[in-house]
């Protein structure tokens, strides 16, 4: 048995006036309520420390760098770093990174116990647009914020098992989890922001919207044998809504607990990284069962897949 006991840390809306310092706070309260509950980890979500900025338009690209951080820990966070490391917690949040060289990337990093950046993704599929788009009910510009990460999907081994992250449009795409169940990945950590209707097609709106976000998740880490915690940030910002529904999932693919509010909540789950070996042994065993040579052959043409050569 190696049992984690996981704190699925979800926040509720952040206004586009509040200050990182208020945010860091509140994070700052749950964490407490987690060590406080026997948690050694807990997980926030994507852009944790400011409201989901990418539904504003910047022309001004300097201008719209007031969301990033250009170091981490950055003045705002250090007080959560230091909060962490006196009470031995290790976390996963979400920030818009900026870096030294002027890139830019939402990013979600791993911190150990001792207050230690042990893992660093970098979101690749990023949804949206560049350009502002009279069409949509709302704005969704992370193509124009944010350039594709440019790490891969890593693994981590730390906490006492093999760790992932991704970040959420990520989770709607299975070669995220596959990238990182070929790598033996026992619990992947990810956040999101969604918005609770769909800006291009006003008739899906949050019942449709869960549906797909448990769907893909629950599978995801049943076809990878692997626990996935899934941490929303939720609510009426600025009176755009965003879903909740944090997750925490186990390798059958079952929702072992989930939030009942969209507020700031804690969902707690005790988790043994055990649980995953009876799948990578049996069904998902990939080493044994998958069968690529008679995938079928996909061309440099993106899309086109040809039946397998004699
Ligand atoms: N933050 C994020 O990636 N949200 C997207 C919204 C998709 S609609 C442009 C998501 O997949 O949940």
């Amino acid at each position: 048995m190696r049992e984690i006991k996981v704190a699925a840390a979800q926040l509720g809306p952040i206004q586009k006036a509040e200050s990182r310092a208020a945010v860091v706070a509140r994070m700052i309260a749950l964490m407490q309520q987690a060590k406080a509950e026997g948690c050694p980890l807990i997980v926030y979500p994507e852009l944790a420390l400011t409201t989901f900025f990418p539904r504003w338009y910047h022309e001004d690209r300097a201008e719209a760098d007031s969301w990033f951080e250009a170091e981490m820990p950055s003045p705002a966070t250090q007080p959560l770093f230091d909060a962490a490391r006196a009470m031995g917690m290790a976390m996963s949040f979400g920030y818009a990174e900026k870096t030294p060289d002027g890139h830019h990337f939402n990013t979600s990093i791993l911190v150990d116990a001792a207050g230690n950046i042990v893992g660093k993704y970098r979101k690749i599929h990023l949804p949206g647009h560049v350009e502002y788009d009279s069409e949509r009910s709302h704005q969704h510009l992370e193509k124009r914020y944010f350039e594709p990460g440019d790490l891969g999907f890593p693994v981590w081994r730390t906490l006492g098992g093999i760790f992932g992250m991704c970040i959420c449009n990520d989770r709607r795409w299975p070669e995220t989890y596959r990238e990182m169940g070929l790598q033996g990945v026992e619990m992947i950590v990810l956040g999101f922001n969604t918005p609770s209707v769909n800006s291009q097609k006003g008739a899906e709106g949050l019942a449709q919207r869960l549906f797909h976000h448990k769907l893909s998740v629950q599978a995801g880490a049943y076809q990878n044998a692997t626990w996935v915690i899934a941490v929303a940030k939720a609510g009426d910002e600025d009176g755009h809504h965003l879903m909740g529904g944090t997750l925490i999932v186990n390798p059958d693919g079952e929702i072992v607990a989930e939030s009942q509010t969209e507020g700031d909540e804690l969902v707690i789950h005790a988790c043994d990284l055990d649980d995953t070996v009876f799948g990578k042994e049996t069904i998902f065993d990939f080493a044994r069962h998958r069968r690529i040579e008679h995938y079928g052959r996909i061309t440099a043409q993106v899309g086109v897949v040809l039946p397998p050569e004699d």
